[in-house]
């Protein structure tokens, strides 16, 4: 099997030649991080809260699944069920996904890519993560006093009623939408504004295209949310007639409000995901990225597309006959720039020399199992279709297909692809692959069985349920059991890779966009000298640039 871990562009003698950022003598001790302007620290404590984000999330999702083994009650009740599928789904959403790879990996690497020394607005990125640190606190204390049980969707009338710490939580993803609009524009100004001399739009590495339609999404959609949020609160706290029927309100305005930010927000979460995929499959294929402009115009024309259909989310809400077409019939629309993406990256990879390093591993299990949560999109955008699984496990399968097989999926690929780079530091190839694979299939047994069970009716967000469903339950605990033991593996790896003395070279992989024209991991400006731009990102015909020594 080919694999590429053998250096490519690397000097005799290692890697960081000078003091890297992570132990620069000018900025050294716990304050240099906390308050730290560089735009690679400020990534990586993005990148560990994400992580211990996704451990919450993922501990919740264990537990749920693990209450499922059998149908009747068993450790939780109805009510604790309630909360703790709730939580998973607020966690892993708002602190765990969608600052993922915008705030944590497009953080480190999106400046590198361009050639800058640091991000448009320094101090606003820092603020954007002590914001969504206030709103991550704000959310552990709504968990700690009574936690929620409405949903992750907080729909009325039953989010203006119940009890638990609603308001709270409410505030605290109002607070995180903050720091990804921060995000956002300080993204946007980035690749406008600091691009290397030479270096046009059409020169861009593919994650900078998708990372900018990402942070489009993020300044003009999160607002909605914000608004609608501030409107649920006030609600609960003032009963202003806003959502609530019996003083004049209409609780499925708040289902409209609510999905025309949340449908935007799942292209927040999956076109990074697919940004990643665009940049690693060139690499381990060492031929030019195919149709560079149609994928590069496809993340524009997604997250476009993205804010014309929320309705797909209403078809059982009540809506009229032709809302309910044309919002089907848009949703078949937004399929397009995803099929051309993965038709792309197909015909990237064909007689390409493939290497299956584990990068490579996790973006083809990306391929495989986004292009499962995406086929199956098309099914729920089917108005009879989507009117008999609505609110089944079917739709469960759906977004995790997409989500976790999706976006998780790519994150961990970018994790494994920039590891060396972020740490300076190579990780054992051999177990990181054993970790990849526990995950694909724990994965697919965990959620195959759900697709299956919710085509038989099994309705989601229940703790109980008929005997005939047990077998699906079961397959999809222990399902659930093979994921997680894959993903400590794949943790346990790279964390222990950081035990090791710097090893990586500049350029492991032999890519050819510009992040590995410095040192691993870089010095705290990125390069020595101001990189002009000498071959395009997908030029594996060009010669490698050498690092000035
Ligand atoms: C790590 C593996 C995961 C497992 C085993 C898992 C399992 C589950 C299960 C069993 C439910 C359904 C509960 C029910 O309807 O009764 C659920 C719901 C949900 N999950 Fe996951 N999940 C995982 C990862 C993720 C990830 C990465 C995300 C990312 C965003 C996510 C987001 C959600 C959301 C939004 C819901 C809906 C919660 C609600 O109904 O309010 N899950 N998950
Ligand atoms: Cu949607």
């Amino acid at each position: 099997m080919a694999t590429t871990s053998t250096p490519v562009t690397h000097h005799g003698g290692h890697h960081a030649a000078h003091a890297s950022f992570l132990e620069d003598p000018q900025h050294r001790g716990l304050m240099s991080w906390l308050t730290t302007v560089d735009h690679k620290r400020i990534g990586l404590m993005y990148l560990w809260s994400v992580l211990t984000a996704f451990l919450l999330g993922g501990l919740f999702a264990l537990a749920l699944r693990l209450e499922l083994l059998t149908p009747k009650e068993d450790f939780m009740t109805a009510e604790t069920y309630n909360k703790v599928f709730t939580l998973h789904g607020a966690v892993m959403v708002f602190l765990f996904i969608i600052p993922a790879i915008p705030a944590a990996l497009g953080n480190f690497v999106l400046p590198l890519m361009l050639g800058a020394k640091d991000v448009a607005f320094p101090r606003l990125n820092l603020a954007s993560y002590y914001v969504y640190m206030t709103g991550a606190i704000m959310a552990l204390t709504a968990i700690l006093t009574g936690g929620i049980d409405t949903g992750w969707t907080f729909y009325t009338p039953y989010s203006t009623t119940t009890g638990g710490a609603v308001t709270l939580m409410t505030f605290s993803v109002f607070v995180l939408g903050f720091s990804s609009i921060f995000t956002g524009i300080n993204f946007v100004a980035t690749v406008h504004k600091l691009r290397a001399p030479g270096m046009g739009w059409f020169d861009l590495p593919l994650f900078v295209w998708g990372t900018y339609a990402t942070a489009i999404i993020q300044v003009l959609a999160t607002p909605v949310l914000a608004i609608t949020l501030l409107l649920l609160a006030f609600e609960r706290m003032f009963q202003i007639g806003i959502f609530d029927a019996k003083l004049g309100g209409d609780p499925v305005l708040f289902q409209h409000f609510f999905w025309f930010y949340s449908h935007p927000a799942v292209y927040i979460m999956i076109l990074p995901g697919m940004a990643i995929i665009s940049e690693i499959i060139p690499t381990f294929s060492k031929k030019h990225i195919f149709g560079y402009r149609a994928i590069a115009f496809s993340s524009v024309a997604i997250a476009l597309i993205s804010f014309i259909v929320w309705g797909h989310h209403m078809f059982t809400s009540g809506q009229s006959q032709l809302a309910a077409v044309i919002f089907s019939f848009l949703t078949f629309l937004v399929a397009i720039p995803s099929g051309i993406k993965v038709f792309n990256w197909v015909a990237t990879m064909y007689r390409g020399s493939i290497a299956l390093d584990t990068p490579m591993l996790y973006a083809i299990s990306f391929l495989l199992l986004f292009t499962i949560g995406g086929l199956t999109g098309i099914f729920l955008g089917a108005l009879s279709v989507d009117i008999h699984l609505h609110d089944t496990y079917f739709i469960v399968a759906h977004f995790h297909y997409v989500m976790m097989g999706g976006t998780v999926i790519a994150f961990l690929a970018g994790v494994h692809y920039w590891w060396p780079k972020m740490f300076g530091r190579m990780y054992n190839e051999t177990w990181a692959r054993i970790g990849c694979i526990l995950v694909f299939f724990g994965f697919n047994i965990t959620f195959l069985n759900q697709f299956a069970m919710g085509a038989k009716g099994m309705p989601r967000r229940y703790y109980s349920y008929l005997d005939q469903f047990q077998g699906n339950h079961i397959g999809s605990t222990v399902g659930s059991w093979v994921l997680a033991l894959g993903l400590f593996i794949a943790a346990g790896v790279l964390l222990a890779s950081l035990r090791k003395k710097y090893d990586a070279p500049d350029n492991p992989w032999g890519s050819k966009t510009m992040e590995w024209e410095t040192q691993s991991p870089p010095i705290t400006h990125n390069f020595p000298n101001n990189p002009v731009m000498q071959h395009g990102p997908y030029d594996y015909n060009a010669p490698s640039v050498r690092r000035e020594a």
